[in-house]
């Protein structure tokens, strides 16, 4: 029954805008309601289904014999007319908007776009804390910047590295919950992967946040969340 009622209403449009194109070229407004009367006279039986089936909106959303010829041009009203007119104006749904990108300052180099995170390169030094904190301000709801993946963690680095040579970095993991076991900030998650350099974590519970901490390289170290360093933001929405 779905099937039927569907083809009824893309067939009826079909004809109705049909009868349109042939009312701009050489039918009058009157000669375009008949159609369109006619056409729904001969349908009278399917659009009784249609409403004992619960299917109101869809006729509602027909348009009848007087819409539609009222959105006919006014000055086409002779038979075999071919001068210019206007086409009628046809009501065309609106396309679904695609979520739009986190906006991210293009005018401040401290502001870069890298691999769909709005990312804030802070010079201030705070401790883990505080860069928490610093975050949070910099972007409504920020936090410090969480690398997702090795690559991206080279990524931000190599930014931050052109613009300051820079080292002792603060980025949003740590061991603070269970000495050992680094996880993300925000969320507790593992990291899933450890570009740690050299033999590093080595500062047991002395050392819980993770910084990048090779002056040339993204390599991570754990180190003193006291320690006013760096950081790396990023926004969350
Ligand atoms: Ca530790």
């Amino acid at each position: 029954m779905k099937q039927v009622i569907v083809f009824f209403i893309v067939a009826s449009i079909n004809v109705v805008i049909h009868a349109m194109d042939i009312g701009s070229a050489c039918l009058t407004r009157e000669e375009v309601k008949q159609v369109i009367r006619q056409l729904q006279r001969d349908n009278e039986d399917m659009l009784a289904k249609m409403q004992s089936c619960g299917c109101d909106a869809a006729l509602d959303g027909m348009q009848t014999a007087e819409t539609v010829s009222n959105a006919l041009p006014a000055t086409n009203t002779i038979f075999g007319v071919s001068a210019p007119s206007p086409k009628p104006e046809i009501y065309i749904a609106p396309v679904p908007v695609e979520p739009e990108m986190p906006e991210c300052p293009e005018d401040n180099p401290m502001y870069q776009m890298i691999n769909g995170k709005c990312i804030y390169y802070e010079e201030t030094r705070f401790d883990y804390a505080g860069a928490q904190e610093n975050c949070g301000e910099v972007f409504e709801g920020g936090r410090l910047f969480e690398p997702t993946d090795e690559a991206e963690n080279d990524m931000v680095y190599k930014e931050f590295k052109i613009m300051f040579g820079e080292s002792y970095i603060r980025v949003g993991i740590d061991d603070l919950t269970k000495e050992g076991e680094f996880t993300y900030a925000s969320n507790g998650e593992p990291v899933p992967m450890g570009p740690w350099l050299n033999d590093q974590p080595d500062g047991g519970s002395a050392q819980n946040c993770v910084v990048y901490g090779n002056y040339g390289d993204s390599k991570w170290l754990d180190y003193f969340c006291s320690g006013r360093l760096t950081s790396i933001c990023q926004k969350t929405s």
